[in-house]
């Protein structure tokens, strides 16, 4: 797996020797219940225009998707999927795949995590139930994950260990808080969930 040599964003250099190199690639999944903020988050970090596949939300929803609590701040919805990509430095490159929402998507879970080093699960904390059909896949799947608690407006309403304890997540599992909205804190969830990934692939290598 690749390592990161800096966490400084960068566009990848032009018109050098290395940038005629192919890149490494890394695949990352965002997940999470409906409207925690996964396209917000793609969009915020993304240094190409990021490729959404929102649709309005009309009143066929009704009673289709869950919009909950929530449906006065959720205006469209992801009807596939997110994409964005992100360049480090190194010639290293994240690609972000965003889960749709939708139940009835689900189906894309087995591909989008194809090649994968992991995911981040988003959670809102106010609506935790979202989020659970995302952990339990990701356990399941054996996939190396993070939790990132998505403050909504600057709120955290529990501390990191009350919500390990509600989720039931390993202990070695992160949870942290972010901002969707924010380039620099989406950057440092992405960080943490790589260096988790490569802390699970060193100790997978070493146990075989
Ligand atoms: N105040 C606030 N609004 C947010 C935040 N993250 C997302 N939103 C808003 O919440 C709504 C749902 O976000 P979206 O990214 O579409 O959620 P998704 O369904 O998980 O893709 C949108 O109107 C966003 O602008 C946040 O951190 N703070
Ligand atoms: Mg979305």
């Amino acid at each position: 797996m690749a390592s990161l040599r800096s966490d400084n964003m960068v566009a990848p250099p032009s018109g050098t020797a290395a940038s005629t190199a192919p890149p490494t690639t890394v695949k990352i999944v965002i997940a999470g219940g409906f409207a925690v903020g996964k396209t917000t988050f793609v969009s915020s970090i993304s240094d190409i225009t990021p490729l959404t596949t929102e649709a309005a939300m009309t009143s066929k929803s009704i009673g289709v998707d869950n919009a909950g609590q929530v449906s006065d701040r959720k205006m469209t919805t992801t009807v596939a999927m997110d994409f964005g990509r992100i360049a480090l430095p190194g010639n290293l490159w994240l690609y972000l795949f965003g889960t749709p929402g939708q139940d009835r998507f689900s189906f894309m879970w087995d591909d989008l995590i194809v090649g994968s080093i992991g995911a981040v699960v988003l959670v809102d904390t106010s609506r935790f139930d979202d989020c659970f059909g995302a952990v339990d896949y990701f356990e399941q799947h054996r996939l190396p994950f993070i939790v990132a608690v998505n403050c909504f407006d600057g709120k955290a309403f529990h501390d990191t260990q009350e919500i390990r304890q509600a989720l039931n997540v390993p202990g070695d599992t992160p949870v942290v808080y972010t901002d969707a909205r924010s380039r620099e804190a989406t950057k440092q969830t992405l960080l943490t969930l790589v260096r988790h990934s490569m802390k699970r692939a060193s100790e997978a290598s070493v146990a075989t």
